[in-house]
C-alpha cells in the first residue's frame, strides 16, 4: 500500500537531509545557467565541496532558450575538449559547431551533479555574509517570497569562496557595490555594465573578465562582462563554458594559498 503521509515524510526528511549537508562548504555558486554549472563540475571534479543555488525552477539559464527560441547553440573549435568532456554532440558549419541547446544544458547539470556538485533550485540569493572585507557566505530565500516580497527573513549558509554565474544581472556584485559602495577590483570600483552586442570581443574578453572581483568573490560568465563592461554576445556559448572552467581554476588556486597560509 502506498500511504501519502510516507511520501510526505520521505520528501521532506531527505531534503532536510540533504540541505543541513551543504550549509556550510567550500565553494557556493549562484545561479545554474551554464557558466555556474561548468564551474561546478570543475570544482566537484577536483574534490571540492559545491553548492548552486538557482533562483528559478529550470537549470540551464540563458542556454535554455537558444537563440531567440531557436532551441540550438553554438560554440568554437577551441571549446570542443570541453564539449567531448560532457559528451555533447555537434555538428560543424564553416567555424562554428552546433550543439543542442537542451541537450547542452541537461549535459552539464547532469555532470555537474554525478562529479558531486549539489544543485538546489527555486532558491534565490538576496544577500551575501560579508566578515572583515571578505564574503564568507550566501543568504537565500525561497523564490516565490522574494517574487512576490513577503516580509519572511532570509537564512543563511557559511562558504570559503562564492562564484557570481547570475549572468546579465550580475546579482552578487550588484548586492556588493549597493552594501558597501565602489570596492569592486573594476576601473571605478563599480559595477561598469554590459555593452551591445559584439560576438567576437565578447568572447574575446570575457576570460579575462573572469577573475576575482572582491574578496572571496570571483565573477563567470556574462556577470564577468557585466560586471568589467564587456558585449554581451548572444547566442555563441563558447566563452561561457571556458569562463566556468576559469572560475573553477581561480577558486581552486585561491583556495590552495589559503589553505598554504594558514599553516
Ligand atoms: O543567464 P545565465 O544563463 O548566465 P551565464 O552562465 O550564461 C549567459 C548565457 O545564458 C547567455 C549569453 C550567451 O552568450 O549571453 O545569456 O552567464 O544563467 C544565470 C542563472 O542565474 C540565475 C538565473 O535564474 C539563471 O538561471 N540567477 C540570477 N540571479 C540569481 C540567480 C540569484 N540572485 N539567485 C539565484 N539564482
Amino acid at each position: 500500500m502506498i500511504d501519502e503521509i510516507d511520501i510526505t515524510r520521505t520528501i521532506i526528511e531527505g531534503y532536510v537531509e540533504d540541505f543541513l549537508k551543504n550549509i556550510d562548504i567550500d565553494v557556493a555558486i549562484a545561479g545554474a545557467g551554464p557558466s555556474g554549472m561548468v564551474a561546478a563540475y570543475y570544482l566537484a571534479k577536483n574534490g571540492y565541496h559545491v553548492v548552486v543555488f538557482e533562483g528559478k525552477l529550470s537549470i540551464g539559464g540563458g542556454m535554455l532558450g537558444g537563440g531567440m527560441m531557436f532551441s540550438k547553440i553554438v560554440i568554437q573549435e577551441e571549446v570542443i575538449p570541453v564539449i567531448d568532456e560532457f559528451g555533447i554532440k555537434y555538428t560543424k558549419h564553416k567555424n562554428l559547431y552546433l550543439l543542442d541547446a537542451l541537450e547542452t544544458a541537461s549535459s552539464l547539470c547532469l555532470s555537474a551533479i554525478r562529479s558531486g556538485a549539489k544543485i538546489f533550485n527555486l532558491i534565490t540569493v538576496v544577500d551575501v555574509l560579508i566578515r572583515d572585507t571578505k564574503i564568507e557566505g550566501l543568504v537565500l530565500n525561497w523564490s516565490p517570497i522574494d517574487m512576490i516580497n513577503l516580509h519572511i527573513d532570509p537564512l543563511s549558509i557559511r562558504a570559503k569562496m562564492v562564484i557570481d554565474a547570475t549572468g546579465h544581472t550580475a546579482d552578487i556584485a550588484r548586492i556588493i557595490e549597493k552594501k558597501i559602495g565602489k570596492c569592486l577590483a573594476t576601473e571605478t570600483g563599480g559595477l561598469i555594465g554590459e555593452k551591445s552586442m559584439w560576438a567576437e570581443k565578447g568572447e574575446r574578453e570575457i576570460i579575462g573578465n573572469t577573475k576575482e572581483v572582491y574578496p572571496g568573490l570571483v565573477v563567470t560568465g556574462m556577470a564577468a562582462n557585466a560586471v568589467f563592461g564587456s558585449p554581451r554576445m548572444g547566442a555563441i556559448f563558447g566563452g561561457m563554458l571556458l569562463s566556468g572552467k576559469k572560475a573553477a581554476e581561480v577558486v581552486i588556486d585561491k583556495l590552495k594559498s589559503a589553505e598554504n597560509s594558514s599553516f
